[in-house]
């Protein structure tokens, strides 16, 4: 049973600026494991955060393409969930409003959001390890990971890796829009990994309601207005029904 206090109601039926943050957790019920989940099969015995690193792609980069590449087939075989789905309905509901997404898996795309800020990369780009090309295509079948046609690096995933800087662009427009927003929601994250994670606390600096909706408590949650704990699929349809009467897709 989601309850909504009533006073959120009430500022969120006047929010004419709305932000929005999210983690893995919002694709949880997608079936993409989260980032600190215990990951399954081959890829148990791996902690997700020991690969996500350059050094970890220097040294053991068949090892770290494979796990992306076993990514890429498990997104490529899931749906957008409720959650996604009632971001989109969001969107159209306050005249001003930013998704930002720590995300790879494209979800919040694909689900039909507008203005997404995908500020760890996606995983379906790929690029050059050294001259940073955007690559298309490559020869399957060849070595993995495959190279570069201009500089013969090894190709890589799009994303940010721990130790690597954030595109300026993209977390100039993340800050902006957490610290104009009157509501800002952090869904579906652990709040552990910065730059992200300082995002709320600038919203909070600006003033805004923030609001976080997780089935656990985080660092985040001693510092919010309101916690809605549950699952975003579950809590977020219930939030758009109470406050927009807006009916979500399941
Ligand atoms: C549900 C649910 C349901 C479950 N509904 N919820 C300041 C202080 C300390 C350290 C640093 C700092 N500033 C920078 C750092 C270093 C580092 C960092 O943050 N380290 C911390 C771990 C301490 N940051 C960086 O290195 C960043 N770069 C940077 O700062 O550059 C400047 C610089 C450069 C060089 C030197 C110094 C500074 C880059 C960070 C890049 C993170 N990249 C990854 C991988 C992306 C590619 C990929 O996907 O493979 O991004 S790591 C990983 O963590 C991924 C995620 O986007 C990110 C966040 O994880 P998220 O989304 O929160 O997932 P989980 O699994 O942690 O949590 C899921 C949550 O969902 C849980 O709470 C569940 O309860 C919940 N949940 N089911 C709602 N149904
Ligand atoms: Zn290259």
């Amino acid at each position: 049973m989601v309850n909504i206090p009533s006073p959120l109601l009430d500022t969120l039926h006047a929010a004419q600026r709305i932000t929005v943050l999210t983690g893995a957790g919002i694709s949880a019920e997608s079936g993409v494991p989260t980032f600190r989940d215990a990951q399954t099969g081959l890829w148990a015995r791996y902690r997700p955060e020991e690969l996500a690193t350059p050094e970890a792609f220097q040294r053991h980069p068949k090892l770290v393409w494979d796990w992306y590449a076993w990514r890429r087939e498990l997104v490529a075989g899931v749906k957008p969930n409720a959650a996604h789905h009632a971001l989109v309905k969001l969107e159209q509901q306050v005249p001003d409003f930013t998704l930002i997404t720590q995300n790879v898996d494209g979800l919040h795309r694909r689900a039909g959001s507008g203005n997404v800020l995908e500020l760890h990369g996606e995983l379906f780009r790929t690029k050059c390890s050294r001259c940073e090309r955007a690559v298309n295509c490559w020869q399957d079948g060849g070595e993995t990971p495959p190279v570069c046609g201009h500089c013969h690096a090894w190709l890589r995933p799009d994303v940010v890796w721990f130790g690597e800087m954030l595109p300026v662009t993209l977390l100039q427009k993340a800050e902006a829009a957490a610290a104009q927003c009157e509501v800002f929601f952090s869904i579906g994250t652990s709040s552990l990994v910065y730059p992200a994670a300082e995002l709320p606390f600038t919203a909070l600096r600006g003033g805004a309601t923030v609001v976080e909706i997780n089935p656990q408590p985080t660092p985040l949650s001693d510092y919010v207005a309101y916690t809605l704990q549950g699952a975003a699929g579950k809590v977020l349809p219930v939030l758009l029904k109470a406050v927009w009467d807006s009916e979500v897709p399941q």
